[in-house]
C-alpha cells in the first residue's frame, strides 16, 4: 500500500494521471492523417516488431469507461495530448471529426469532475509537414500556432491547464541527434535546429493562447540526472554537459532566455541564422512548469567527437526499461529549478512513474510511486512549491520504439481483448487518495 495520504500533502495539491494521443487513442480510426511516427515504424528495424500506434488501447472509443476508471481511483486531474494530424490530417486543414472528438473528451472529463490537463503536441507530427523538414523548419513555429489556435479556439475555454510540446528533449537531441525517435535523424545540424524550433513553437503557442484569452499556460521538461562516472575532472564535465543539452538547455531558453555555453560549444555551428533574436518568443512568461522524471544516468568521458561521452551503466536497481530508480533526482530537479529558474513559479511532476513485468500485482510500482511522493515531499518542505503530482501512465500503453511490451500502466491492458483490469497501484493510490484526514 502507499505510505502517504492525501492529506499529507498541502491543501489543493492535484493528484492525476497522464497518456498520449499516439499511445492510446489508435490513430487509425476517426480521419487522422498519417504521421511521421507511422513512417518512422513502417521503416524496417526502429521499432519492435514494427508496432505502430493504429489501434493501441482503442481509447478513441473507450474514453468514457477509462475516464470512469480514472474518477473512481479518486484522482483530480487527467492530463492528455491532442493529435495535430488528428485534427488536421495534413498539418493544416482541418478534419472535423478531430474536432468533436476532443470537444466530446473533454466534455466527458468535466462530467466526472475531472480537470482537464492537455499537451499540444506529444511526438506525431503530420508527415505533410515533416516532407517540409519539420522540426528543421523554422516555419514549425508558425504552423504550430496555427494548430495551436484551431484546437484551443475549440476546447481553450474548458482546459484546466495548458502545455505546448511533451519533453522538447525527445523532440530534439532524442529524435535528430540519437535518432532513436521519429523522424530517426542523426545530425547535429538537424539537431541544432529541432532544439531551438521546438522552443520557438512552444512560445508561439503560448503567445497564441495568450491571444485566445488563456490562462494557467506552462511548459513541460523531462529531467534526467546526470551523475559523473568518478571524481576526475573529465568526467564532471562530461555529466555537466549531458545535464547541459539534456535539462539546462529547455529551463535556460524559457527561463532565462539564454542557452548553455557548453552546449553552445558543440551545437553553436550548427544553429539556424539569428537565433539569438528568438528569446522574447521562447520565454514568454509561463503560469507554471511541468517535470517529468524517471531516472538517471551515469556519465563517463570518450574519445569521440563532441559531445565526447557515453552513459555507463549504474550500480542501482532498475525498471523494465534498464532505467535506475533514483528518487533523489526528482528532489533535487524540484528544488534545483525553483532555486536557479522559476522561483515562486508553481512546479508539477506532470510525468513519473515505471514499466515493469510484474503484471496486475505491481508491488514494485508501489515502492516507486512511495518513494517518489517521498522526494515530492522532501522538495516540499525545503521550501519547493510543487503543486502536484500525475502519474505516467493511467494504462498500459505503447512505448514508442519499444512497442507494447514495457508497461507503465495503473491499468493493465490486455491487447488481445483490450480488456482494462486494475493493478494494485491503481487500488493502492485509490485508497491514498481517498485518505482526506
Ligand atoms: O511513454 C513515455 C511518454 O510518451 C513520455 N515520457 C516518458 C514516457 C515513458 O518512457
Amino acid at each position: 500500500m502507499m505510505k502517504f495520504k492525501r492529506a499529507d500533502f498541502p491543501a489543493g495539491f492535484l493528484f492525476g494521471a497522464a497518456t498520449s494521443s499516439y499511445q492510446i487513442e489508435g490513430h487509425a480510426q476517426g480521419g487522422a492523417g498519417r504521421t511521421h511516427w507511422d513512417d518512422f515504424a513502417d521503416t524496417p528495424g526502429n521499432v519492435i516488431r514494427a508496432e505502430n500506434g493504429d489501434l493501441a488501447c482503442d481509447h478513441y472509443t473507450r474514453f468514457e469507461s477509462d475516464f470512469d476508471l480514472l474518477k473512481d481511483a479518486g484522482f483530480d486531474a487527467y492530463r492528455f495530448s491532442t493529435s495535430w494530424a488528428r485534427v488536421m490530417p495534413d498539418g493544416t486543414t482541418v478534419n472535423p471529426d478531430g474536432l468533436d472528438y476532443y470537444d466530446r473528451l473533454t466534455d466527458a472529463l468535466l462530467e466526472r469532475g475531472l480537470k482537464p490537463c492537455a499537451t499540444l503536441y506529444h511526438w506525431e507530427l503530420p508527415s505533410a509537414l515533416n516532407d517540409l523538414g519539420g522540426w528543421r523548419n523554422r516555419d514549425i513555429a508558425k504552423w504550430f500556432g496555427e494548430f495551436t489556435e484551431t484546437i484551443m479556439g475549440r476546447i481553450g475555454d474548458r482546459m484546466y491547464s495548458v502545455a505546448p510540446i511533451n519533453e522538447p528533449w525527445c523532440v530534439g537531441w532524442l529524435s535528430h541527434f540519437l535518432g532513436h525517435h521519429a523522424p530517426g535523424l542523426r545530425d547535429i545540424r538537424a539537431t541544432a535546429r529541432a532544439m531551438h524550433h521546438v522552443l520557438l513553437a512552444h512560445g508561439t503557442a503560448i503567445q497564441a493562447m495568450r491571444g485566445l484569452g488563456m490562462n494557467n499556460l506552462g511548459g513541460v521538461f523531462n529531467f534526467e540526472w546526470a551523475t559523473p562516472a568518478d571524481d576526475s575532472p573529465a568526467a564532471i564535465k562530461a555529466a555537466e554537459l549531458y545535464d547541459g543539452y539534456y535539462n539546462r538547455w529547455f529551463l535556460g531558453g524559457v527561463f532565462k532566455k539564454e542557452y548553455p555555453a557548453n552546449v553552445l560549444e558543440g551545437l553553436g555551428p550548427h544553429m539556424p541564422n539569428g537565433w539569438q533574436d528568438d528569446f522574447d518568443v521562447i520565454g514568454q512568461p509561463l503560469d507554471w512548469c511541468g517535470l517529468n522524471y524517471y531516472t538517471r544516468k551515469v556519465i563517463a568521458p570518450n574519445t569521440d567527437p563532441w559531445p565526447s561521452h557515453q552513459e555507463v551503466p549504474g550500480p542501482l536497481p532498475k525498471t523494465q526499461m534498464g532505467w535506475e530508480i533514483y528518487p533523489q533526482g526528482l528532489e533535487d530537479f524540484l528544488t534545483r529549478t525553483a532555486a536557479e529558474y522559476t522561483g515562486d513559479l508553481p512546479l508539477y511532476v506532470t510525468e513519473n512513474g515505471m514499466a515493469s513485468t510484474s503484471g496486475t500485482d505491481d508491488q514494485d510500482r508501489i515502492a516507486y510511486l512511495n518513494d517518489h511522493l517521498q522526494a515530492v515531499q522532501n522538495a516540499l518542505s525545503k521550501g519547493a512549491p510543487v503543486k502536484g503530482y500525475i502519474t505516467w501512465s493511467l494504462m498500459d500503453n505503447y512505448e514508442w520504439a519499444l512497442g507494447y511490451e514495457k508497461r507503465f500502466g495503473l491499468l493493465h491492458v490486455d491487447f488481445k481483448t483490450l480488456q482494462r483490469t486494475p493493478k494494485a497501484s491503481y487500488h493502492a493510490l485509490k485508497q491514498m487518495l481517498a485518505l482526506k484526514d
